[in-house]
């Protein structure tokens, strides 16, 4: 049975909204011009459509005067209480990840089809034992259109397959990876996945195993490799998060895009070191593997790297342990920037302020900017190639809004800040460009998924 192993640490503060240029005033379409962030919901009707339903038309969350904090922003979006979300559903509310957990945005490169693929137990509830009982789902959408529509189920099995992790490698074959609550004997978890081709047929069906007792993964893919970054027994000492204990070893497993040629590699295994809660992000030939790593008597943790060979099955360089990083437990994503040659690692410290690193394909890390507004837990920023050869980023920002961000040839120069009245959760948020100016996040609520779109650079 899989409880509450991790509960989701206290609301972050709300820090002042960074002080930054307003964002633009043209609105997406569809959109009130006074508006600089919309939000739109799936509604409970939607999901009983069929995928090609529109959604419920677009609420809008304004903030009419350019610059308005988050806090005076009118007519915003917030979600609805948890008990009223789900009347008659008595789930306790320390873990907003009993609801939803996991959600990533795949754009397959070979049939041009665009997916979001989450986990969540919005219709099925929690079971009265109190174990989890998400599925994972999908639904296409046009990126440069993007809308909700009803989900469709990709996989379900008793207990929960939470958090979805997908990536999409170069021949157009996707992994679907998920700690899995089902079928697992003593071993009560296990990371499992299942991979499909480009128009979304199985060529490795559920459930396939990369370790009895794996749990926390999420994946990644290079041109030619699928890439798990998993974690591995849990020590339950009162530490960590909430006294509700921590991963204890990091391990990658790479295949090739059809699974064949498993392989794993301990990345921090063994010793005293607890080491869990790994993300990754990958580039053309190589993952950037990050991960917090407990340290005794304190309630942030240490933030650590390393640069894996999916090919060679061995990592370049070695493992660092970030200076002057005290991660907010959770808090960190990871993405490769395309045209920079680096991947950027963002988190949030302890003391509420956001800092961005860009750490190259050996390893090393080449610029660092601090005291940034504090990033959304689980958010994978917006990234885009610019057609000046700069990367663009929007990153979600704790409580609400969102930050532009370019890197410019190891240059990180944070740009407008956007208000906006969806207080996110850390249930999973997702972005991508909709057009050069134009980021959209599709995130978890507690009761349905959520489309937020900021305009600005
Ligand atoms: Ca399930
Ligand atoms: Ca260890």
């Amino acid at each position: 049975m899989k409880l509450k192993v991790r509960v989701l640490a206290a609301a972050l503060a709300a820090a002042a909204a960074a002080a930054g240029t307003a964002c633009r005033t043209a609105a997406p379409q569809g959109v009130p011009q006074t508006s600089q962030a919309a939000v739109q919901s799936d509604s409970a009707a939607a999901e009983d459509e069929g995928l090609s339903q529109p959604s419920a038309a677009p609420e809008t969350a304004a903030a009419r005067d350019s610059g308005a904090s988050a806090a005076a922003a009118p007519g915003r979006e917030l979600p609805a209480a948890p008990d009223e979300a789900n009347p008659g559903d008595d789930r306790d509310t320390d873990d907003l990840r009993e609801y939803a957990h996991g959600v990533s945005v795949v754009e397959n490169p070979v049939s041009g089809k665009s997916w979001f693929i989450w986990s969540d137990s919005y219709d099925s509830g929690t079971g009265e034992d109190g174990s989890w009982t998400h599925d994972v789902f999908w639904q296409a959408f046009d990126p440069a259109d993007p809308a909700l529509a009803a989900k469709r189920t990709l996989i379900a099995a008793d207990e929960a397959q939470e958090p979805a992790s997908a990536s999409v490698a170069g021949d157009g074959n996707m992994i679907v990876t998920f700690e899995d609550g089902s079928d697992n004997g003593d071993a009560q978890l296990s990371q499992r996945y299942a991979i499909y081709d480009a128009r979304g047929g199985v060529v490795l069906a559920y459930p396939q195993t990369i370790f009895m007792g794996g749990h926390s993964g999420h994946a990644a893919s290079t041109r030619d490799r699928h890439v798990v970054f998993w974690s591995n027994e849990w020590v339950d000492d009162g530490a960590g998060e909430n006294g509700l204990g921590t991963g204890k070893d990091v391990y990658v497993t790479s295949m090739r895009t059809d699974g064949s040629g498993l392989q794993t590699l301990p990345v921090s295994a063994g010793g005293e070191e607890r080491d869990w809660w790994p993300v990754l992000a990958a580039s053309d030939s190589r993952a950037l593997l990050v991960w917090q790593r407990y340290v005794p008597g304190q309630t942030w943790a240490r933030l650590c790297c390393a640069v894996y060979d999916p090919v060679r099955n061995r990592l370049v360089g070695d493992v660092r342990v970030l200076p002057g990083v005290k991660t907010d437990y959770y808090n960190y994503s990871a993405c490769w920037l395309e045209g920079q040659g680096c991947f950027a690692l963002l988190t949030t410290q302890a003391d509420g302020t956001g800092s961005i690193l860009l750490v190259d394909e050996s390893g090393a890390v080449t610029a660092r900017a601090d005291g940034l507004p504090p990033f959304v837990r689980e958010s994978a920023p917006a990234v885009t190639a610019r057609a000046d050869g700069t990367a663009g980023l929007c990153c979600p920002t704790a409580p609400t809004g969102a930050l532009f961000v370019t890197v410019d040839g190891g240059t990180i120069t944070p740009g407008q800040a956007c208000p906006a009245a969806y207080r996110w959760t850390g249930c999973g948020t997702a972005g991508f460009f909709k057009d050069s100016g134009t980021a959209c996040f599709v995130t978890l609520g507690t009761d349905r998924r959520h489309l937020l779109e900021f305009s600005g650079r």
